[in-house]
């Protein structure tokens, strides 16, 4: 028997025995809403235990579909289309799943609505790429529960250990990266005053979090003045409007400029050129980006990005990956990181060592943007 069979058995004599205890609390009476009662009084084991029992059988080969149920976060940025594209690949009819997609609109409500929802639908697996980092343990308790083992790809769940998996990148290390890169480049140009204007992604993301944190380490170390950080939302919109108010409150104060992604940084350049402010390598202001996008990987070739630090989205196939292990009773592990590389527009500094979020001291390559490098980008 198919381990997806076998767990909506389960899931049935679950729901049997909470509606059974609901109905023996409301006979007993006083029990003014008894949804808690039956979810903590759950006698079977957590679904990730079973989904980690050598349980064999695919559900795909013996002909069963598989249920996925992704919460997307939204369709903000070239990086989210392209994640989007690599989990609708991964878990397309031909490969023998049926995928419920939602884009959440960057609505965290609406995710949770979401994740409700494919419960209510009794789906296989949950995937989910977290709006935010907090406000996650009612609804992932619910999962369990429903004994829907749930897969976190991208951003990081920080309150909550209920879910099977996560695959996604170390933003730390992301917002690190660009700090160590901007010591290094600064020094070998001779540039000893660092004013620096952030244009944040989405407040309260991981993404962002991260990539704020790890390059407020090096400002903190190196002195350099953050003149201002605010929420440009990851879109090119987003990015555009912050930077044209900071083009007005700090007008020749400012000579870095960081996006948190590359759509952002678009934006940035539109608002620069509109401002008469020169960018890039030939310019007055260093930019910075995240992503390394196709976009973003052809302006730092054309000069107009000085560094971009790649994310890599493509985690559909990782995904599929983890559900087939589980489907087979086999273990998962509970963090995949993806490898992400360090883009530069010139050709002075070969590598960069830094230490990163985990203590270790790791030497990166900068690579040097190509029509190759950016054409083998997303
Ligand atoms: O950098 C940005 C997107 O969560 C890593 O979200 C992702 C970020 C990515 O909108 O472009």
């Amino acid at each position: 028997m198919g381990l997806v069979r076998r767990r909506k058995e389960i899931n049935l004599m679950k729901k049997r025995l909470l509606a059974g205890m609901f109905a023996t609390l409301m006979a007993a009476s006083m029990v003014a809403c008894g949804s808690d009662g039956g979810s903590t009084g759950g006698a079977a084991p957590a679904d990730g235990g079973e989904a980690t029992e050598a349980e064999g059988g695919d559900a795909a080969a013996s002909g069963d579909v598989i249920t996925v149920g992704f919460a997307q976060v939204g369709h903000e940025s070239d990086w989210r289309t392209a994640s989007t594209k690599s989990v609708q690949d991964a878990f397309s009819a031909a490969n023998g799943y049926d995928l419920q997609f939602v884009d959440c609109d960057n609505d965290s409500k609406a995710q949770i609505d979401a994740v409700r929802q494919f419960v209510q639908n009794d789906v296989d697996y949950i995937v989910i790429d977290p709006i935010v980092s907090t406000g996650w343990d009612t609804v992932l308790t619910e999962c369990e529960d429903a004994g829907i083992p749930v897969i976190v790809i991208d951003r990081t769940i920080e309150d909550s250990d209920k879910y099977v998996s996560w695959v996604g990148s170390e933003f730390m290390n992301e917002g690190l990266a660009s700090g160590a890169w901007l010591k290094a480049y600064a020094e070998a140009k001779g540039i000893d005053d660092l004013n620096v204007l952030v244009i944040e992604g989405s407040n309260g993301s991981s993404a962002q979090i991260g990539r704020t944190d790890g390059f407020k380490k090096y400002a903190d170390e190196e002195g350099w003045t953050i003149l201002d950080s605010q929420d440009g939302n990851f879109t090119q919109e987003g990015g555009q409007q912050v930077m044209e108010s900071y083009c007005k409150s700090y007008a020749g104060k400012f000579n870095v400029v960081v996006c948190q992604n590359d759509n952002e940084a678009f934006g940035a350049m539109d608002a620069m050129k509109a401002a008469g402010v020169s960018y890039g390598v030939d310019g007055d202001v260093i930019l910075i980006s995240f992503d390394a996008c196709k976009a973003g990987l052809e302006y730092v070739q054309s000069g107009d990005i000085n560094a971009d630090f790649m994310c890599y989205p493509l985690q559909g196939s990782y995904c599929a990956d983890i559900i087939k292990a589980l489907q087979n009773g086999e273990t998962v592990a509970k963090e995949t990181f993806m490898t992400e590389p360090w883009y530069v527009a010139e050709d002075i500094l070969p590598s960069i060592t830094y230490t990163n979020n985990a203590g270790e001291e790791v030497t990166e390559d900068l690579i040097v943007v190509t029509d190759a490098a950016s054409q083998a980008s997303y």
